[in-house]
């Protein structure tokens, strides 16, 4: 009897680890002396549909997940519980889109750095798993910024 529990235990434990959520292309954006948040962002795909529930960082006393909505013609963030991750489909934190807000910075974030992030990631069925990464740090130049007041269109 013990033996067949044993058995369905792995078998489970298999189907946990092909169904993980893969992190790609992680990068945090570096800041100047005084700024006091940033922006965390990456490439994100599952097998199955999960979430991104919740993120910390050792550089920021507080980390919340955001999105970016129109306001009228204003860009504005606000937090959210969770970040969907269809399956298949995939998501992107990006700059002007959802991102993972890093605040209350405890020191400069220099290009460079490698900023270490937990990410945790929850499934349909409940299942949760944490992804320990580190994100290099680079200077945001060509796309617009979420933090900018407005696009501005020429
Ligand atoms: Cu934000």
């Amino acid at each position: 009897m013990k033996r067949i529990v044993f058995a369905s235990f792995f078998c489970l434990a298999a189907t946990a680890a092909s169904a993980q959520v893969t992190v790609k292309d992680p990068w945090v954006r570096a800041t100047v002396p005084a700024q006091k948040a940033t922006g965390a962002f990456m490439k994100l795909e599952s097998g199955e549909d999960a979430r991104l529930v919740a993120a910390s960082s050792p550089v920021a006393s507080v980390v919340e997940l955001h999105e970016t909505v129109m306001e009228g013609d204003k860009m504005r963030m606000r937090a959210v519980p969770s970040i969907a991750i269809p399956a298949g489909k995939g998501a992107e934190l990006r700059p002007g889109g959802h991102h993972v807000m890093l605040m209350d910075l405890k020191g400069q974030i220099k290009e460079g750095d490698a900023v270490p992030l937990s990410l945790t990631f929850e499934t349909k069925d409940g299942k949760r798993q944490t992804v320990e990464l580190k994100a290099p740090a680079r200077p945001l130049k060509t796309m617009p910024g979420h933090d900018e007041p407005a696009m501005k269109k020429h």
